[in-house]
């Protein structure tokens, strides 16, 4: 990979976490700091991209947990060869929503699978890690009921028991304290203004350190 002098920031967290409204937040705050900001999603974020999410998320596919996690790994490789490595080449601020630790999250925590081999997968398909990464951590039962009350049919994955979405948790809890140079631990279970206020500090210091 060439030279690159962009920043990498990416959300994490579980159902109802919350991205959404930070995403927005995070969006102004960079942009006033006067750098291109490419916003981008996970799984999609490219054409072929968003046909692999719809494959991913429709509920009347029977994906078994080898074929869910070698096509978010298709999704993202697209994505990182066609916009986040051209954005960092270029300087741009990329955003995120969701990375590679939603997939040992997920597929890792949430479906058993082996972290080796999604480790390989990351230094293969996607080749770069985020610079920053926010967690929004909130409980279980109040993310999913967040979730719940927005409406809408629950996607594939968001059909889920209880148990899958407290491993997803707990590896996203272990990830960010093996990794607290990147990682940002918010509490999202707080009113959605101080979460906002949160992550916006979190980014200030950050930025006022990055080299
Ligand atoms: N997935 C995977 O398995 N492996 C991978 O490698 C990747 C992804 C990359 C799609 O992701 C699915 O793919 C996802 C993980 C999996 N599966 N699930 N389930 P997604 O990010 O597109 O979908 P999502 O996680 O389901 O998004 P979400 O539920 O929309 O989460 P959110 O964006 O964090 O939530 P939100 O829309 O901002 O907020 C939810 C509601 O809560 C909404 O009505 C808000 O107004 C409300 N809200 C938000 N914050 C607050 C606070 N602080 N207080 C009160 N209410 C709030």
């Amino acid at each position: 990979m060439s030279a690159r002098t962009g920043i990498f920031i990416s959300l994490e967290g579980g159902e109802g976490a919350g991205k959404s409204t930070v995403i927005t937040a995070l969006r102004e705050a960079l942009a006033a700091t006067g750098r291109e900001v490419v916003l981008t999603r996970e799984p999609g974020g490219t054409p072929e991209g968003e046909a692999i999410r719809a494959l991913l998320l429709d509920p009347a596919n029977h994906l078994l947990p080898d074929t869910e996690l070698l096509l978010m790994f298709a999704a993202r490789a697209q994505l990182v060869r066609q916009v986040v490595r051209p954005a960092l080449e270029r300087g741009a601020a990329v955003i995120s929503d969701r990375f590679t630790d939603a997939s040992f999250a997920y597929q890792g925590g949430g479906r058993g699978l082996d972290m080796a081999r999604i480790a390989e997968l990351e230094r293969w398909a996607a080749g770069l890690k985020p610079d920053l990464t926010f967690l929004l951590d909130v409980g279980v039962a109040q993310g999913l009921a967040r979730a719940r009350a927005r409406g809408g049919e629950p996607d594939r994955i968001e059909r889920e028991r209880e148990d899958f979405f407290d491993r997803v948790r707990a590896t996203y809890l272990a990830r960010a304290a093996a990794e607290p140079a990147r990682f940002r631990v918010i509490d999202a279970g707080q009113p959605a203004a101080a979460v906002l206020a949160q992550v916006l500090a979190e980014l200030s210091a950050w930025l006022a350190d990055a080299p």
